[in-house]
């Protein structure tokens, strides 16, 4: 699907960065619908007031377009299929559907909370931007308990072949945008343990709207955020031409523990 579906000939604004796996979930919805985008690609600590204004809880993604600004991911993107309805990412059936809206808010919830708080970011961003050392009770517990935990949950749940629904949908694309981080930093899933799940991750993953996104993945993965959007633009990155990132990280407004 190749439709340009922005608006007025004007691409769609995405305020947030390619590591975020709830950026990264916008951007292949929009891709699979063939909307194109420009995108100010900080991440959410590095945000300005004005970022505050539009982005109340200081959180990334926030999509602009002719008629809304919108944060979180997926408000933006049932927002996304009710404007654009074909292809739909969402299934028809309300059954089907309120089961990918349960994948989806699972990956959204205890996902984030283990896959990303209790192990991305406890050793990779907050080293990065606070100065601190990873906190190794919660790697530990998060390393042995808590992703064997959703790992199992998913080994129950995943189709032996294809995706959950006929087509891809928001269930398999938030689930495998969480497992792309984890790419980053070496971890791999147990292919014994847990074999659907390392089959089902791969082959979401291997879809076009995740692959296009490479390129500006890895241009900044391991640089510093401040260096973003220099290293975006050398890969041609369509950016915005405004930035509503400062040099500054500020603390998120909401409480993990
Ligand atoms: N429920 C939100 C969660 C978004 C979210 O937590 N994004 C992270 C980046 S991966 C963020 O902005 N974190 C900043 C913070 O927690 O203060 C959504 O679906 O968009």
């Amino acid at each position: 699907m190749n439709v340009d579906q922005s608006y007025n000939g004007k691409p769609v604004k995405i305020i947030g960065s390619f590591l975020s796996p709830y950026v990264r979930k916008t951007l292949v919805v929009m891709d699979i619908k063939g909307i194109a985008y420009q995108i100010d690609p900080i991440i959410a600590f590095m945000g300005n007031d004005e970022f505050t204004r539009i982005s109340p809880v200081r959180r990334i993604p926030v999509l602009i377009d002719d008629e809304v600004t919108l944060s979180d991911s997926t408000i933006v993107c049932e927002y996304l299929e009710d404007r654009y309805p074909s292809p739909a990412v969402y299934p028809k059936s309300p059954a089907d559907r309120a089961q990918a809206r349960w994948l989806e808010e699972y990956a959204d919830t205890r996902m984030q909370e283990v896959l990303m708080v209790h192990y991305f970011n406890n050793q990779i961003l907050n080293p990065m931007l606070w100065n601190e050392a990873p906190d190794t009770t919660i790697l530990d517990r998060a390393t042995n308990e808590e992703i064997p935990q959703v790992l199992d949950y998913l080994e129950g749940e995943v189709p032996a072949d294809g995706y959950f629904f006929d087509e891809i949908s928001i269930a398999d694309i938030s689930i495998a945008s969480f497992f792309r981080n984890q790419q980053f930093i070496g971890f791999k899933i147990d292919t014994n343990l847990w074999p659907k799940t390392a089959a089902f991750i791969d082959r979401v993953l291997e879809h076009d709207g995740f692959k296009k996104l490479h390129p500006y993945e890895e241009a900044i993965a391991s640089a510093m955020p401040i260096e973003h959007r220099d290293a975006l633009q050398a890969v041609g990155c369509p950016l915005t031409p405004d930035t509503l990132g400062t040099d500054t990280p500020r603390r998120g407004w909401m409480v993990y523990k």
